[in-house]
């Protein structure tokens, strides 16, 4: 296999204008024929047709009605003969393909008795011949043929025109979908299935069908899917004036998926995870992903799919601008401008604790990248959260009103073509000329082709005689792969001064006539940069990247007293708990060097880290008579190993989670009152709704209840454990029951053992809830080193599989990549745990495998013994000569 790359991009030489595609499905030999009408492009130089095609056994090629000639080059199908000139020619390609043995999920499988597909990023070459490329857009026409009683719902893009019996038991169904697309938006799904239908209005006085199909037991779980599918059709109406331009619009739940959900035209399928959700088996976070990823893939039919990408390495132009879409529709939904700070937080995490690792390890990638060996691997955290963030830049840059109206010309502009992100960025720069953003076009572009997260620094200086406030910032960015010396970014910080007591303080420019509000956007768009602000009598205490204005690692030498400041008075929440955190994250990071501080054998370790004054504070906070309860979990949450872990040069990744579990535990108990306070005050969130202030509360009653449980275990007092194994029991609501028991076996009181066994009895036949009962116990804290042979254990359960991805995550991933305490073992047998699996996996599913495989991406910072014993592990995979693109990718790029 080649690394392709992104300059060599050519446009293609045939186009397909239309595909009229039959199925008779069978799970171990489905046969399709392919019926394509084809032309040669008339703008580049005549040559052969040479056709993608995977895993397909070939019967029969014939072009306009004969037979022909053709030869295969690999895998590729090449037709060396097809008459000259641009006549359309008619194809007809037979073939067949295995779709019970397809295992790797990609192209036509099936998964409990029903058929399914998945084509993105290059899953409809195992289909058929195609020209299988993004800029490829045809009409399709297509007839699916299967047995009736088995198979009674046929479905597949666009609308369904034609339906009836056939011989021996079998039907029929025919779809048009009267919107040309790319072939990796096509998708058929054939089984015992059930929907739940709504017919809506829209706005525009338009008529639709929706619906959600799932497996029989499963329709009482629908109606969250369906209200966020309806939610998500007005919202986009109402901001950015795009309509549902279908007259049916379905959604089909699968519980084998590789990933979230798909959003083939008309057709999305999805994980179950992310449609299914009852009060009684989801939890408040089931019920939110549910609403951002039916928003996500709804937002997809503008953007993605009217306009599309020209190439995979212009991805980002869909997911970077779709995350953005999802990450604003809940945020409106959420309401006030806490629920949306709340929003706001929950994704700079994983941003942060994600995608920032990503961007300064071994797979680091520009948002747009120049090359790639499998596409597949590049579905990553970069291009759609840290993409997300880029276009998030461009709409503070321009305003929401600018923004619109850039998207709309960017639609008027592109509406049915294959596009790039310049082409993107060129619309909105265009449509809101003067604006800063247009203004350095070609420097914010950088953003799109620059790995690696910029860093600045921020310095500032009172001048008591001028009255002055000079902030300097200055910017720089690592070497990522590559790239070694980075022109400078644009990157907007939006900032705020506040006076020691807390006060807004104005924001006059030097050389500006009058004062602007109390916050405002500065552009560092040189190596370095300096600000004057007039008007300021005492030194001030800058708050800086309010809003997380850009993604960026903001270093500022602010002392405990100004960090405290902000924590209590900042008016822009995310730099509230921003400074929450960083002043955990400097107790946490003076620990790690202090030799002073040392843990027992058991990994404990005694002495208090945390400061009086933090403590405090975060009383203060907890106690606060106006925020939000969301908004108080997310402070009194510490910032995770990981992100702990990425601060640090040289990672030892027990100390840091000892480290961190001493702060837990001081916290826990030094505020044991004020935790019992919280949740005694509450718990009681009544009927259960998944709405922003009922699920802020359930959040803050589940972290005190944690708390109590960890100090309960340390003092030896049995009451709260008790009281957490009754509302264990009592709970009403997925979110209270799972908290509770959630509290018992991160605390490792011994009721976590029965508690576990009561939950597995009574969600036995619900999968997704049994998920979590895999992963709650392959994600808890490690207690001498307890959680690996757990691991193992659940591996041996009746109820492991290996082929389901949902059930492979809840066990190797939460262990692998989301319990770093117990995965970085001195013995290294967390790693040849993980190289076992990384092999096994292969096998089965490589893109599951190769996601796994990301696991030791941060090997080069571990201490000793963990780096030799990482390298060792990946070494052990890369050895293996039988890999997928995807893992070899992945282990060659960690080596090298
Ligand atoms: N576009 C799909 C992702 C496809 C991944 C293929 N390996 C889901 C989404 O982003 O909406
Ligand atoms: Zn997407």
């Amino acid at each position: 296999a080649a690394v392709i790359h992104r300059t060599d991009y050519q446009p293609p030489a045939f186009w397909i204008d239309h595909v009229e595609l039959t199925f008779d499905l069978d799970p171990a030999k489905t046969r399709v024929l392919n019926k394509m009408r084809v032309r040669r492009n008339a703008a580049v130089p005549a040559q052969p047709l040479r056709l993608h095609g995977e895993d397909l056994n070939l019967a029969r090629v014939m072009v306009n009605g004969a037979g022909t000639s053709f030869k295969m080059e690999g895998a590729q199908l090449v037709l060396e003969n097809l008459p000259e000139g641009d006549a359309p020619v008619d194809l007809e390609i037979f073939t067949t393909c295995a779709p019970a043995k397809n295992t790797q999920l990609m192209g036509l499988y099936v998964s409990q008795g029903t058929f399914f597909t998945q084509c993105e990023a290059e899953g409809f070459r195992r289909i058929t011949y195609f020209l299988d490329r993004p800029d490829v857009m045809a009409s399709y026409t297509v007839t699916l043929r299967a047995d009736k009683a088995q198979y009674p719902v046929l479905l597949s893009n666009g609308n369904l025109v034609e339906q009836g019996e056939l011989d021996d038991g079998r039907h029929f169904a025919k779809w048009v979908d009267p919107h040309k697309k790319p072939c990796y938006l096509f998708a058929l799904v054939a089984g015992k299935l059930v929907a739940r239908e709504q017919k809506i209005r829209t706005r525009a006085g338009t008529d639709h069908l929706l619906q959600v199909y799932v497996r029989p037991g499963d329709l009482g779980k629908t109606e969250h899917a369906m209200n966020s599918l309806m939610a998500s059709i007005a919202w986009d109406e109402a901001r950015f004036g795009l309509p549902l331009d279908l007259e049916r619009f379905m959604i089909v739940a699968t519980s084998d998926f590789n990933m979230g959900a798909m959003e083939n035209k008309g057709l999305n399928i999805f994980n179950t995870k992310y449609v299914l959700a009852s009060e009684a088996t989801a939890t408040d976070a089931d019920f939110a992903n549910i609403e951002s990823v039916v928003g996500h893939e709804y937002f997809h039919n503008w953007t993605g799919n009217r306009v599309t990408c020209r190439d995979w390495f212009q991805l980002s132009l869909k997911e970077g601008l779709t995350v953005f879409r999802d990450q604003e529709f809940s945020q409106d939904l959420a309401g006030d401008a806490s629920a949306r700070a709340v929003k706001r937080i929950e994704d700079v995490r994983v941003l942060r604790t994600v995608q920032f690792p990503e961007d300064a390890g071994p797979m680091a990638h520009p948002v747009r990248p120049d090359s790639y060996l499998e596409i597949n691997n590049f579905y990553t955290v970069t291009i759609y959260e840290k993409g997300a963030e880029v276009v998030r830049m461009m709409h503070n840059l321009v305003g929401r009103d600018g923004f619109a109206q850039g998207m709309k010309l960017y639609f008027e502009r592109h509406d049915g073509q294959a596009v790039t992100c310049d082409d993107f960025a060129q619309a909105i720069a265009d449509a809101n000329p003067g604006s800063e953003l247009a203004q350095r076009l070609d420097a914010f572009k950088h953003w799109y082709s620059q790995a690696g997260t910029p860093r600045v620094q921020a310095h500032g200086h009172f001048d008591a005689a001028a009255r002055t406030y000079t902030l300097t910032l200055r910017q720089s960015c690592p070497a990522t792969p590559g790239q070694q010396d980075k022109p400078a970014f644009v990157i907007p910080v939006e900032l705020g001064l506040l006076s020691a007591e807390g006060a807004a303080l104005p924001l006059q420019l030097q050389g500006e006539p009058a004062a602007a509000g109390s916050s405002r956007t500065v552009v560092l768009s040189e190596p370095e940069q300096q600000w004057v602000f007039t008007g300021i009598d005492a030194v001030p205490v800058p708050s800086l990247l309010r809003g997380f204005s850009a993604p960026v690692v903001l270093e500022c030498a602010y002392s405990d007293q100004d960090l405290l400041t902000l924590l209590a008075h900042d008016p822009d929440p995310f730099n509230r708990w921003e400074a929450g955190q960083r002043l955990a994250l400097r107790t946490a990071l003076a620990a790690l060097d202090n030799p002073e501080v040392v843990a027992d054998a058991a990994g404990h370790i005694a002495a208090p880290l945390l400061p009086d004054a933090f403590v405090q504070a975060m009383r203060s906070v907890l106690r606060h008579p106006q925020l939000d309860a969301a908004f108080k979990e997310l402070v009194l949450t510490l910032p995770s190993e990981t992100y702990i872990a990425e601060q640090r040069d040289v990672v030892d990744p027990q100390r840091i989670h000892a480290v961190r579990e001493a702060m837990r535990a001081q916290l826990a108990q030094a505020l044991h009152d004020d935790w019992q306070w919280a949740w005694e005050a509450h718990e009681n969130t009544g009927g259960y709704s998944p709405d922003p202030i009922s699920t802020g509360r359930r959040a803050l009653a589940g972290l005190a209840l944690a708390m109590l449980c960890l100090s309960a275990v340390r003092t030896g007092n049995p009451v709260w454990p008790g009281k957490a194994y009754q509302r264990f029991k009592s709970a009403s609501n997925m979110t209270d029951r799972f908290n509770a028991l959630t509290a018992l076996v991160y605390s490792g009181h011994e009721l976590a053992q029965p508690a576990l066994a009561r939950f597995h009895a009574l969600f036995k036949d619900e999968p997704l809830v049994i998920d979590k009962w895999f992963a709650l116990q392959a994600g808890a804290p490690d207690r001498a080193g307890h959680v690996l042979p757990v691991v193992r254990q659940l591996m041996q359960h009746p109820d492991f599989s290996l082929k389901n991805p949902n059930r492979a995550r809840s066990v190797i991933f939460s262990y692998c990549n989301g319990n770093p305490g117990a995965f970085h073992r001195a013995d290294a047998g967390g790693y040849v745990f993980w190289s076992d699996r990384v092999i096994e996996l292969d096998a089965i599913n490589p893109q599951v495998a190769a996601r796994l495989a990301r696991a030791l991406d941060r090997w080069r910072k571990l201490a000793e013994p963990w780096r030799t014993a990482a390298r060792e592990a990946i070494a052990r995979v890369a050895a293996r000569p039988d890999l997928s693109n995807d893992v070899r990718e992945v282990v060659t790029r960690a080596l090298n």
